[in-house]
């Protein structure tokens, strides 16, 4: 069971690393760590489980996140309408993506991160994503708003980039450009 400890936390080289592709179809180990980035979610959004073992909630988790060097991450939440998204995703590459901006008016926070950096996060508003689900099958799925924020921000964390990258160091909250605000 991953818990907290198993996270590693910012200055870890582990979160600047470019991830390497996961072979496919992927071995029973891979299913199985990544069964375990999944489980960890559901954990910590479990009020009992979470208080429990002191995990602090999530939505998605990257492989990086447990200093596990493989391009895979999981997500497990509902969005704004109500449509819960729960998937362990091999592979995952943004295939294409709208001009117009979007961010989260509260702004993000991170498991890896243990401070507030305040700030808009400027993040595509829709996003198309292919991958490889737990069950080896291919998987293309279109985001947008609270959904594509959340993916976008485990995709970053397979490329290395923390979500305070995207943050204007002049003015946090200078409103970017062409963006909706998702408020959450
Ligand atoms: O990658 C991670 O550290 C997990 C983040 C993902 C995330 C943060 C901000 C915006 C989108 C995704 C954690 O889920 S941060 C904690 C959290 C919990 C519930 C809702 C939003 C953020
Ligand atoms: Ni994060």
């Amino acid at each position: 069971m991953i818990t907290m400890e198993d996270i590693v936390r910012e200055g870890h080289p582990a979160l600047r690393k470019v991830t390497e592709e996961v072979d496919m179809p992927p071995s029973n180990e891979d299913k199985e760590t990544l069964n375990e980035m999944l489980q960890y979610l559901k954990n910590s959004q479990d009020e009992q489980v979470c208080d429990r073992y002191g995990l602090r909630p999530g939505v998605g988790l990257a492989a990086p996140q447990i200093n596990v060097n493989k391009r895979m991450m999981a997500v497990h939440f509902e969005d704004l309408n109500g449509k819960i998204y729960s998937h362990g995703i091999f592979n995952p590459r943004i295939i294409s993506h709208s001009v117009e901006k979007t961010y989260l008016s509260t702004g993000e926070g991170c498991l890896s991160v243990d401070r507030e950096v305040p700030g808009y996060v400027p993040r595509y508003r829709r996003i198309t994503v292919r991958g490889t689900d737990l069950e080896g099958n291919e998987l293309k799925i279109r985001l947008k708003d609270y959904a594509a924020i959340v993916f976008q921000h485990e995709i970053d964390h397979l490329h290395g980039i923390m979500f305070y990258d995207h943050i204007d160091q002049e003015n946090p909250f200078k409103e970017p450009e062409e963006a909706k605000p998702v408020d959450r």
